[in-house]
């Protein structure tokens, strides 16, 4: 083989490469890189979990046929800085309710912790005071599903009815943690609401609320 045609083969190759690789870069996020910012727009906040910048030990999967693009599942129990963390822009203060998109594998491992800057999520108690709650739990297997009942003690008046939410002082940026509560725990999707606007996410939920910001 001459060298000027083994030259043409090596480039070729070369691009050939570099056109495999470049549409499969595109769009690609793994777990602990930085991710996208999300904004509220309208007191709706969406956002896909996989999206999130995952802190430790989880692990992202799919796309399954109930699952809206991919999701990400717990694989460690009760550590609260394994988590997912969701840096948003909010336009105003306000309080959020907190739907998650997602399943458990059994009733002994079915939630994770909720806060956001490092404050515990809340839920009105039957006086009307706010109250942290341990975290937030669904029911839903086998099939993705939107829960926003809170995991609170055993004794909590009324906790069947409660819901979840978070509470925005201020406007600007604040950071949503999704921490890690039970093994095998899958969250596909996190959308606010505001307090106003009651009704459960349908479907896949909102379109997700991108910023063009970056913190
Ligand atoms: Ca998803």
């Amino acid at each position: 083989m001459g060298s000027r045609r083994a030259c043409w083969m090596v480039l070729g190759v070369l691009a050939l490469f570099a056109a495999g690789r470049s549409p499969r870069a595109i769009g690609q996020v793994q777990p602990g890189s930085p991710s996208k910012v999300f904004q509220e727009a309208g007191g709706v906040v969406s956002m896909e979990a996989e999206h999130a910048t995952a802190k430790g030990k989880w692990k992202e999967e799919g796309p399954d046929s109930g699952s809206s693009g991919r999701y990400m599942t717990a694989t460690s129990r009760r550590v609260k800085s394994d988590a997912l963390r969701f840096d948003i822009v909010f336009a105003g203060a306000g309080t959020y309710w907190v739907w998650l998109r997602g399943l458990c594998t059994s009733t002994e491992d079915n939630d994770c912790f909720v806060s956001l800057d490092g404050a515990p999520a809340v839920v009105k108690d039957d006086g009307g005071s706010w109250k942290e709650v341990l975290g937030e739990k669904t029911d839903i297997k086998r099939v993705f599903g939107w829960s926003n009942e809170p995991k609170v003690e055993k004794d909590f008046p009324g906790r069947k009815q409660k819901r979840v939410a978070v509470r925005v002082g201020a406007p600007g940026w604040h950071t949503l943690e999704i921490g890690s509560r039970s093994v095998g725990f899958k969250i596909d999707k996190v959308v606010l609401l505001e307090e106003g606007n009651t009704s459960m996410p349908a479907g896949t939920g909102p379109e997700e609320t991108v910023s063009a910001g970056r913190r």
